[in-house]
C-alpha cells in the first residue's frame, strides 16, 4: 500500500512541471483550516480516509499551509548533517508520523467555462503525500519544496468536493532532503484548484536579453500554445509571443535598478500578466557578468524561517526579509537549499536582488559513511534528481532575478548531478550553473566554495590555487569566476573577518563575492525564549548550530548584520589628508539617488553640519572633495559623512542611511596628566604588607576618595559608592566561534585553566604616594601565570587613577580571551553613557559599524540576546563612561581608551547559561574594562581569528581613572 514511500520514483500521476504563474483564469484557494489526524506510523493510520463519506468528526483541525510540529503535533527535531534515521536507502523507519488531511470545497456550476480542465496544485508538502479527490486517487509526490500538480478534470464535480491528503514525515525522498534545518512535516505551502479554460496557456518561457553595447533588448516568449504578447510601454501590441522582438532601447534589469516592464500574454483561453526584466547573464573572460559588467555578490544564504510558523511563511514575512536585506546593502540571495516560495522570487524581481536559485537537494549525511551509496551517483535515483531539477527550473525560469541555477547542496558528486547540469544547460542555456560540492567544477560554470580561508581565497583570486591533477580539468576551473556560496558563519557573536574578505573581493576581479551563512537563526519561540536543537528531546541533534543567522529568530538585526551592512556598503567614504574620497562601489548605477551630508561632532556633540555636492560619479569611479570648512573646536572632533537615500524607494524611505565614513579632525587633547599628588597631599593612610600577616585589626587602607581592603588590596569604595573593585580578568564566556574549530579555542583556554584563575597577593605597598598591589594570577595545576600589578594614585580632581601592569610568566602558548579589569557595582546602577565607539557592540575583527560618538543605553540595552548566551555587548574604544543610577555612580576615563562591558550577571553566569532565560539579574552590575579582547573569527564553521586580531599573551598596561558621580539632586 505504501511501497511508494520506499521507491525510487519521485512521484506518480503528476502533470509535467511548468512555469509558476497566475492568470485571469478562475482559481479556488484551498488554504485554511483542514481536518487533521496524526498517526505515529503508517500502520496505525486510519483506513478509508479517501472516502468522501469518511467520518472525520473526531479529528482536530490544522491550518494549511503549516507544519504540524509547529502546532503541537509531534515535535520538531534538528540535525545538521546526520540523518535522523538509519542510512539504508531507500528504507525509512516504521515510526513514520503520518498526517491525514481532509476538507471539502464547493465548485460552482460551469466553473472555468465550457471545456475547462482543472488542475490541483500543491506548492509544497513535506515530505511525501498521496491525494484523493472525491475518493479517486490522484497520485503521489515527493520533493518537499517543489510544486506538484494533478489533473483533476475527470474527478471534479459541481457542488461539494472532498479532498483527502495523506502526508508522511519520512520517505525515500528524505534521503535527498538532508538540509541543515529542522525536520518538519505537512502541507506547508499553498494548495490551489486552478481552472484551465479551453485554449489556456500551459507553459511559457520568457527570454528577455539586454545588449549592453547597444542598449537594445530582445524579447521572445516561448509558449505551449500560440499566444499574443503586449508590452505597451515598448510599443509591442498584440504581437506574436513566440517571435524575436528587438527593441532599440530598453532599460535593463539589475538588482540595483530592478526595472520591470508590465506585459500581458494572451491566448484564446486566458490572459497572463507578466513582468519582464531585460538582462543577460554570461561567463566571459573568466568573469560572471550581467549586462556586460562584472557583478559583486554581497549575499546571504536564506532559509525560509519564522519562529512560530517554521517554513510556512506569510508574504509579509517574505517582504520583511527582502526589505531588511536591501536596507542592509545586501544584493544577492542563495536560496539555500531549496527553491523558496514563489512569491519570494516575485518580490526579488520587484525590489531587486540577484538570486541563485537552488534545487531542493542535499545528501550530506552520506558523508558519515564515506559517501557509500550516495544517491548522487546511483542510477536508481536518476529520475528523482532530474525531477527535482526540472521542477525547479520550470517553475522559476521566468524570474529576471534568478541569474544562476544551483543543483543543490552538499550532495557529493556523481552522474545524477552531472545529468541535472546537462539537462539544465539544454533547457536554459542563458543561465550559468552552480554547484559547490563539485570542487573540480567539472559540470558547473562558476567555481564555488564554502568557508575557504582568506589565504585560500587570495590564492584563488590570483588564479594561483592548488592545481587539480588533471591538467584539462585544472585549466577549465582556473578559467572560471569564483564565488563563496557560503562564508562567514554568522553563528552567535560574529562573524569576524568580514572586512578582510571584502578586501579580497574588491582586489581580485575573479572573486565575485559571497553569501554569508546564513540569513536567520532558526530558533523556535518557546515562551519567552527561543529553542534550538535538543530542546525537544531529540535523541540525536546538533544543538544551537541551527541558530547561525544575521538576524535573530524574530528578525531583529544582530550586530553581525549591522557589521555586514557597513563592510559591503556600496559607497566608500574615506579621507586622505585634507581630501574626502568617495568611491562608487555599485556595479551599475551612479550616485544620483543619494544625498550626502556631514556633521562635525566635538566629544560626540554635534557642533556643525552641512551637505556635500558630488560630481556625477558612475559605477566604479571615485572622486575627491575638499573637506568642508569646519569651525574651530578644542575637544576630540570627528567629521562624519553620510550617504542617504535622496528619495523614497520601494524598500526604504528617503533619508535611509546607505553608507558613511568618519574622519578624525582633531585628536583628544593630551591624555590626562599622571598623578599630581606625589607630594603626598592626600597620602596613603597606611602602608601594609600581607607578607607579615599583620592582623586584620587595623582599619582599611585609603587613598584619596578610595577605600581599599587591607588584605586583598582591592578597592571597596570610592567616596560613598561601595563597589567590588577592579581586578585582572582574562576570561570571557566562550562564543560559538570560540567553541568551534580544531582545536576549539574554548577547549584550549579551559585546558590551561583560564576559566578558573586564582589571585594571590604578593604585596601591598606604598610607593611615592601610590598604593601598589602586586598579585600573581594563575590556575591550579599549571605553572603559567600572570603578574598583575595595580598602581593606584591620585589624578587630577581627586580621581583615582589605576595602572594595571600585566606580565605573563611561563610558556604561554594560547592567546588571552580578554585582557582587562572586572569589577562589580551596586545593582541600582542602570544607565550607561559613553564617548567611544557605538552604538552597537564591537570586537577586534568586527568593528567597522561602530562609529565614534556619544551614546547612552540602559544596562539591559547593552546586552545582545544571542539565542545561545555567550560573550556579547563589548563597546570599543571608550574614552570615558559613566555608569549611574538614582544614587549617583561612577565615571571611568581611559588613558586613552578602554573597552567596556556591563551586565547584570557575570561571565561565569553567561558561560553556564544555555538559553537567554537562564540569565537572571543578580545583586550587582558586573563591569569589564578591557585593554582588548581576542577577535571573533568564524571558527564555528570556517577559519578562526586572523593573526592580526589575536590577543597574544604579552606584557601590557592599561590605565583608567575612576571618580564617583554624585547622586542627582532633586
Ligand atoms: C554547510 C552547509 O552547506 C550549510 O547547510 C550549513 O550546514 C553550514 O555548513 C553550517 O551551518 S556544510 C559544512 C560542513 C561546511
Amino acid at each position: 500500500m505504501t511501497s511508494y514511500l520506499t521507491g525510487f520514483a519521485p512521484g506518480a500521476g503528476r502533470r509535467e512541471p511548468r512555469a509558476g504563474f497566475t492568470s485571469d483564469a478562475p482559481r479556488i484557494e484551498l488554504n485554511g483550516p483542514w481536518r487533521f489526524h496524526l498517526s505515529p506510523s503508517v500502520a496505525e493510520a486510519p483506513t478509508g480516509v479517501a472516502d468522501p463519506e469518511f467520518d472525520d468528526s473526531g479529528w482536530g483541525e490544522l491550518p494549511v499551509p503549516s507544519l504540524w510540529q509547529m502546532h503541537g503535533h509531534g515535535s520538531p527535531a534538528y540535525t545538521n548533517v546526520d540523518y535522523p534515521f538509519p542510512i539504508e536507502p531507500p528504507f525509512v523507519p516504521d515510526e513514520n508520523p503520518t498526517g491525514d488531511y481532509r476538507r471539502d470545497f464547493e465548485v460552482p456550476e460551469g466553473w472555468g467555462g465550457d471545456g475547462a480542465a482543472a488542475v490541483l496544485r500543491f506548492d509544497g508538502v513535506d515530505s511525501c503525500f498521496t491525494a484523493w479527490l472525491n475518493g479517486h486517487e490522484l497520485g503521489f509526490s515527493t520533493g518537499s519544496r517543489l510544486p506538484t500538480e494533478f489533473e483533476v478534470t475527470e474527478y471534479l464535480r459541481p457542488g461539494r468536493n472532498v479532498l483527502a491528503v495523506r502526508v508522511h514525515q519520512w520517505s525515500a525522498g528524505s534521503y535527498l532532503e538532508d538540509q541543515d534545518m529542522w525536520w518538519l512535516s505537512g502541507i506547508f505551502r499553498d494548495v490551489t484548484l486552478l481552472a484551465r479554460p479551453a485554449g489556456a496557456l500551459d507553459d511559457f518561457f520568457v527570454h528577455a536579453g539586454y545588449d549592453a553595447a547597444t542598449g537594445a533588448g530582445t524579447l521572445r516568449v516561448e509558449t505551449s500554445v500560440p499566444a499574443r504578447l503586449t508590452v505597451a510601454e515598448l510599443g509591442l501590441v498584440d504581437v506574436p509571443a513566440d517571435a524575436t522582438h528587438t527593441i532599440a532601447a530598453v532599460r535593463p534589469w539589475t538588482a540595483e535598478t530592478p526595472r520591470l516592464y508590465q506585459a500581458e500574454l494572451s491566448t484564446a483561453g486566458e490572459r497572463v500578466p507578466l513582468r519582464i526584466g531585460f538582462r543577460t547573464v554570461t561567463v566571459e573572460d573568466g568573469l560572471l557578468k550581467v549586462n556586460g559588467e562584472r557583478v559583486l555578490f554581497r549575499g546571504v544564504n536564506r532559509h525560509e524561517w519564522h519562529p512560530e510558523h517554521g517554513r510556512a511563511l506569510s508574504e509579509e514575512t517574505m517582504r520583511e526579509d527582502i526589505l531588511l536585506m536591501k536596507r542592509h546593502n545586501i544584493n544577492a540571495v542563495r536560496t539555500s537549499h531549496y527553491p523558496p516560495h514563489q512569491r519570494f522570487l516575485e518580490l526579488c524581481d520587484e525590489l531587486g536582488l540577484w538570486v541563485v536559485d537552488e534545487c531542493d537537494l542535499e545528501t550530506h549525511g552520506f558523508l558519515f559513511v564515506d559517501w557509500r551509496d550516495n544517491p548522487s551517483d546511483d542510477p536508481r535515483w536518476r529520475e528523482a534528481y532530474l525531477d527535482r531539477m526540472r521542477r525547479t527550473v520550470e517553475r522559476d525560469k521566468n524570474h529576471p532575478s534568478v541569474i544562476m541555477w544551483s543543483l543543490g547542496n552538499e550532495s557529493g558528486t556523481g552522474r545524477n548531478l552531472e545529468e541535472m547540469a546537462a539537462w539544465t544547460r539544454r533547457r536554459d542555456p542563458d543561465r550559468p550553473i552552480h554547484y559547490e560540492h563539485d570542487w573540480d567544477s567539472r559540470y558547473v560554470d562558476v567555481y564555488s566554495r564554502m568557508y575557504a580561508s582568506h589565504e585560500e581565497v587570495d590564492a584563488i583570486g590570483r588564479r594561483a590555487e592548488e592545481p587539480l591533477e588533471d591538467a584539462g580539468a585544472d585549466a577549465h576551473r582556473r578559467a572560471l569566476p569564483f564565488v563563496l556560496c557560503e562564508y562567514a558563519h554568522a553563528m552567535g557573536n560574529g562573524p569576524g573577518g568580514l572586512t578582510e574578505y571584502q578586501r579580497l573581493f574588491e582586489t581580485h576581479p575573479r572573486c565575485q563575492g559571497g553569501f554569508v551563512w546564513e540569513w536567520i537563526d532558526h530558533g523556535i519561540r518557546r515562551g519567552d525564549h527561543f529553542a534550538y536543537g535538543g530542546d525537544f528531546g531529540e535523541e540525536l541533534h546538533d544543538g544551537n548550530f541551527v541558530t547561525d543567522g544575521l538576524v535573530f529568530p524574530d528578525r531583529t538585526p544582530s550586530p553581525g548584520l549591522v557589521e555586514y551592512k557597513k563592510v559591503i556598503e556600496p559607497v566608500r567614504i574615506t579621507a586622505e589628508a585634507d581630501l574626502l574620497r568617495v568611491t562608487n562601489l555599485y556595479d551599475f548605477r551612479d550616485l544620483s539617488h543619494l544625498s550626502f551630508g556631514w556633521t562635525l561632532e566635538e566629544e560626540g556633540v554635534v557642533v556643525a553640519d552641512g551637505t556635500l555636492e558630488l560630481p556625477e560619479l558612475p559605477a566604479g569611479a571615485s572622486t575627491e572633495l575638499p573637506v568642508p570648512r569646519l569651525p574651530e573646536t578644542t575637544g576630540e572632533s570627528w567629521l562624519t559623512v553620510r550617504a542617504v537615500l535622496a528619495e523614497d524607494t520601494p524598500w526604504a524611505p528617503a533619508g535611509h542611511e546607505v553608507a558613511w565614513g568618519q574622519v578624525a579632525v582633531r585628536p583628544a587633547p593630551g591624555a590626562a596628566s599622571p598623578a599630581t599628588s606625589t607630594t603626598g597631599s592626600t597620602p596613603v593612610s597606611t602602608s601594609v604588607s600581607t607578607s607579615g600577616g599583620t592582623g586584620a585589626a587595623a582599619g582599611p587602607v585609603t587613598l584619596g576618595p578610595g577605600t581599599f581592603d587591607r588584605l586583598t588590596g582591592r578597592l571597596t569604595a570610592i567616596g560613598g559608592l561601595a563597589l567590588d573593585g577592579p581586578r585582572l580578568d582574562l576570561w570571557r564566556a566562550p562564543t560559538d566561534n570560540d567553541r568551534g574549530g580544531f582545536p576549539a579555542m574554548e577547549k584550549v583556554w579551559r585546558g590551561v585553566g583560564l576559566d578558573r584563575l586564582r589571585h594571590r597577593v604578593i604585596g601591598i605597598d606604598r610607593e611615592d604616594g601610590s598604593l601598589v598591589v602586586r598579585t600573581r594570577v594563575a590556575p591550579a595545576a599549571r605553572d603559567i601565570g600572570v603578574l598583575a600589578t595595580y598602581r593606584w594614585s591620585l589624578g587630577a580632581g581627586d580621581r583615582l587613577r589605576l595602572t594595571l601592569e600585566v606580565e605573563p610568566q611561563g610558556p604561554w602558548q594560547v592567546p588571552f580571551p580578554r585582557l582587562g579589569l572586572r569589577m562589580a557595582l551596586p545593582a541600582w546602577i542602570d544607565r550607561v553613557r559613553w564617548f567611544g565607539r557605538g552604538p552597537g557592540e564591537a570586537y577586534a575583527d568586527s568593528r567597522q559599524a561602530a562609529r565614534v560618538g556619544r551614546f547612552e543605553a540602559s544596562v539591559e540595552e547593552l546586552q545582545t540576546p544571542y539565542v545561545f548566551p555567550q560573550e556579547n555587548g563589548n563597546r570599543a574604544d571608550v574614552r570615558w563612561a559613566t555608569l549611574t543610577g538614582p544614587r549617583g555612580g561612577l565615571r571611568v576615563t581611559g588613558e586613552p581608551v578602554f573597552d567596556l562591558t556591563a551586565r547584570r550577571w557575570t561571565s561565569e553566569d553567561l558561560d553556564a547559561a544555555a538559553h537567554t532565560v537562564d540569565l537572571v539579574p543578580g545583586d550587582a552590575v558586573h563591569v569589564n574594562l578591557d585593554l582588548a579582547q581576542h577577535g571573533l573569527g568564524t571558527a564555528s564553521c570556517g577559519p578562526g581569528v586572523l593573526p592580526e586580531h589575536a590577543l597574544t599573551a604579552r606584557a601590557a598596561t592599561l590605565t583608567v581613572t575612576f571618580a564617583e558621580v554624585a547622586a542627582p539632586t532633586e
